[in-house]
């Protein structure tokens, strides 16, 4: 085995033995004799979590010390899952501690899946924060994420009579990786008013007052880079009633009820993970979130900013605050209001300082998730920031009046203040014009937001202030953690491991195409993990799928313009066309698997019905005895991380088929790519990327393009509606009852046939089937399909995080990293 790096190492499996038992025995107050595998988890994360928090106060020290420009990622979704494999791996001690637990006789697999996933975060927007935050800590950033301790994360799903239900995710129990720091707090007020009063010298100044109070607690989380001793920071903050316990006048005063009333009040501030992407609905409690934790991040930022002693206009300098989406925007009018109302700075200077300071990403242009607040209900909650606002908009639009004189249809499409009743302040112009970049997440999508949403703002800034950053992802844990024997046949190729971090040695592995025993453990592993995704499928959702089938996998957030539903009717066609089929056609057929997984927000009622659907077709197609292993339709429950990193490297196909357009990068298309499987997809997101980097002929593309989108929309609604043939079979077989109570589906088939398939699955169908038939097709030939995977394996080195960081690092942050010093 290749030599990895490793920190503070246990020198042997004895020394880490020793650690985990102390644990268990002291910290645990456990006795061995009773040892389960829970205690021995807790064992094992403690005895790693000693060495991680050793590496985590010496580089904070470090980057205290040295005081270089840090980086704060603030985001409302952090989609961690779990930390144990990711700490071994990274600290890189996870073979000594394997030894050690089986001799305390326990699999290390069993021990792992005792820890509940960190699951802060919907979808893909929180799990790309912590690919960051894995690179940022690898790269060596000073850098620290920013977020809110949800006790409940995204809630875990179960799938009952095929209708999802949703059961609270309570995660706190036992996690020995957060640290409270009660030492730590900041005062957050709601409410209450603003009052005006002129100074000695004449100088006006605003307070906010007679508001309430709530207190945010920090709980830190370390996070390890992978071969480097550099370990940042993760600070999330719980909300406390601001005088602790109880108020005890009220106690005293009998009002016991209110007291206890109160403190909850104030803890629901942190309570819960809006279950919500992409659907924005205004809640007063959201609002609340979005400002406690802008507010207590900020405070946190510049009191660190201020033991410096440096001049505030120093403070771009030393600080970049990058924006995920514009749940955090409200952090531009905080800075603005601290450095004017808190610090005596002049608009214009402050103004200059916040603009250097922020940038902003955005993850979508669906309209329906872009954030707006009503103005009522800011002044109400906020209103010296309602203040701030209007005058950010005032002097922005007096500035673009000059620039394009008498142009009001321009002043009213770029205004921050939507004139519409109530009046809504539109969060992503406030982001645009708060920050000094805007960028989208794959060169599409960032093409499209010039053309669209923000068309106006490239007129009056140019095309300079917007950029592209095509995400990635971490290969430590998509490639090395979830595909441990990949990644090992991969550096007994390469001669180490370096290609975890600078994924583009990966080229390299075409070298190796012709290798006959390279590709026989290719080819194997793969199917490994096809087993052992089988064996959890069995297991789990009691479906006996046989791994030697093609498997096609689907798993991401359930949304219309993902188009889960185009993939179960083309599934449904593919039922159809087999029962149609005499016994000797059939033999000829490539059997597949069907497998789906995602979670639909709680108020989603299309995408309930869809993952209805699903369920309901795998109960009739796994029932049918004519099919056999012919197809198998699997509708796996509470997709998670953890889970996928079981389903990742289990596909051979996986889809990525949103609407044109609709689907900002997309991440577990690169995932799946990356772990040697293919991509069935439409020119959308970062498919199209994966493309230029793969080869047309390594992946299967399909489907109309975002510029004919309009066009098509429009003729659904001017021109008449024609449906392909196929498609009308799967639907009247839905609609006379073959998948259960129809009227369930009435609305789903609706949606396409009366109300304008806005989501084009008509239009789509047609060469969605065909590529589908080329991919079985493709797939007979086992020596080529084998060949196309590792060639796009070999291609993937673009997609890693690492290049993302980097590329933040140096087109918006202006940071440089900051090794940590040698010892000797
Ligand atoms: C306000 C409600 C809400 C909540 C979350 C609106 C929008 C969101 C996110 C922006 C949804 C999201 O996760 N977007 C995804 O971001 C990924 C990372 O950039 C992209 O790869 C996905 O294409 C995009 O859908």
């Amino acid at each position: 085995a290749w030599k990895k790096f490793s920190a503070q190492e246990f020198s042997s499996k004895e020394e880490f033995e020793k650690e985990v038992v102390r644990h268990i025995e002291t910290t645990l107050a456990r006795s061995l004799f009773n040892c389960d595998e829970a205690a021995a988890y807790a064992g094992t994360a403690l005895a790693f979590r000693d060495r991680l928090v050793i590496e985590w106060n010496k580089t904070q020290q470090n980057q205290t010390f040295a005081d270089p420009k840090r980086v704060y990622y603030l985001s409302l979704e952090f989609l961690m899952g779990r930390a144990l494999d990711n700490a071994m791996l990274n600290v890189g001690m996870k073979d000594i501690a394997q030894e050690g637990v089986s001799e305390l006789g326990f699999r290390m697999e069993d021990i792992i899946s005792q820890e509940r996933d960190a699951a802060l975060g919907n979808g893909g927007l929180g799990r790309l924060a912590a690919c960051f935050l894995d690179s940022l800590a690898t790269l060596n950033y000073p850098a620290w994420g920013y977020a809110l301790r949800y006790r409940y994360g995204i809630f875990k799903q179960e799938i009952i009579d095929g209708y999802q239900v949703e059961i609270p995710d309570y995660w706190l129990d036992f996690n020995p990786w957060e640290f409270p720091r009660h030492d730590v707090t900041v005062d957050i007020q709601f409410y209450g008013n603003v009052r005006k009063y002129m100074d000695d010298s004449g100088k006006q100044w605003s307070v906010w007052e007679n508001g309430e109070i709530v207190n945010a607690v920090a709980y830190d989380a370390p996070i390890p880079g992978y071969g480097t001793k550099t370990t940042n920071n993760l600070r999330l903050w719980s909300s406390k009633a601001s005088h602790g316990e109880f108020d005890f006048t009220k106690f005293n005063s009998g009002e016991y009820e209110a007291s206890v009333a109160d403190q909850q009040r104030a803890e629901t501030i942190s309570a819960v993970l809006y279950p919500n992407d992409s659907l924005e609905r205004g809640k007063e409690l959201r609002l609340k979130q979005q400002y406690f934790w802008c507010a207590a991040s900020l405070s946190d930022i510049v009191r660190r900013f201020k033991k410096s002693k440096k001049p505030w206009s120093e403070f771009p300098n030393q600080v970049a605050i990058q924006l995920n989406d514009t749940h955090p925007t409200l952090a531009i009018p905080e800075l603005q209001r601290i450095l004017i109302d808190g610090e005596g700075l002049d608009w214009e200077e402050a103004w200059s300082i916040v603009q250097k300071t922020f940038g902003y990403t955005n993850h979508t242009v669906l309209p329906e998730a872009l954030e707006k607040w009503s103005v009522p209900l800011i002044q109400h909650l906020l209103p010296r920031h309602l203040q701030i606002i209007y005058e950010i908009n005032a002097r922005f639009l007096q500035w673009v009046e000059k620039k394009f004189p008498k142009d009001r249809d321009m002043l009213a499409s770029v205004s921050i203040i939507e004139e519409t009743q109530p009046k809504m302040v539109r969060m992503a112009y406030l982001a645009v014009i708060g920050s000094h970049k805007v960028n989208g997440v794959a060169e599409l999508h960032s093409d499209l937001i010039k053309t669209t949403i923000f068309k106006d703002f490239v007129k009056i800034y140019g095309p300079d202030k917007f950029t592209n950053v095509t995400n990635g992802i971490t290969p430590r844990r998509w490639l090395h953690q979830a595909n441990p024997r990949l990644s090992e046949l991969i550096a007994n190729k390469l001669g180490g491991y370096d290609f975890l971090t600078d994924l583009t040695l990966l080229h390299k592995l075409e070298n190796f195409l012709d290798d006959k025993d390279f590709r026989k453990e290719f080819q194997e592993i793969k199917y490994a993990n096809k087993v052992r995704l089988a064996k959890y499928i069995k297991e789990a959702q009691g479906i006996s799928v046989n791994p030697a089938s093609l498997f096609d996998i689907q798993v991401k957030r359930m949304h219309e313009y993902k188009r889960q539903q185009l993939n179960v009717f083309g599934v449904i066609h593919r039922y159809l066309q087999l029962k149609d089929m005499s016994p000797e056609e059939r033999k000829k057929v490539q059997p597949r698997v069907s497998i789906f997984g995602g979670k639909a927000a709680p108020g989603y009622w299309m995408a309930k019905t869809v993952i209805h659907l699903i369920n309901q077709v795998s109960a009739v197609v796994n029932a049918d005895k004519d099919i056999g292993d012919l197809l198998k339709v699997v509708f796996l429950e509470d997709y998670n991380v953890s889970k996928a990193e079981i389903i990742v490297p289990a596909s051979d196909i996986s889809e990525h088929i949103s609407t044109a357009g609709t689907e900002a990068s997309g991440t577990s298309n690169m995932k799946f790519v990356l772990n040697g499987g293919l991509v069935i997809g439409t020119c959308d997101g970062a498919n199209i990327e994966i493309t230029r980097e793969v080869g047309e002929d390594n992946i299967f593309l399909f489907g109309n393009l975002a510029e004919d989108v309009e066009d098509l929309r429009h003729a659904h609604f001017y021109g008449g509606f024609e449906l392909d043939s196929q498609l009308q079979r799967v639907f009247d077989e839905i609609r006379n009852g073959r998948f259960g109570d129809a009227g369930q589906f009435s609305a789903l088939v609706n949606s396409i046939v009366e109300h304008g398939d806005y989501y084009l699955v008509s239009d789509d169908f047609q060469s969605y089937v065909e590529t589908q038939n080329k991919i079985d097709e493709a797939y007979k030939n086992q020596e080529e399909w084998l060949t196309k995977t590792i060639t796009c394996v070999a291609r993937m080195g673009f997609f890693s995080s690492d290049r993302c960081i980097e590329e933040y690092a140096q087109e918006i942050w202006n940071t440089e990293p900051l090794p940590p010093p040698k010892e000797n």
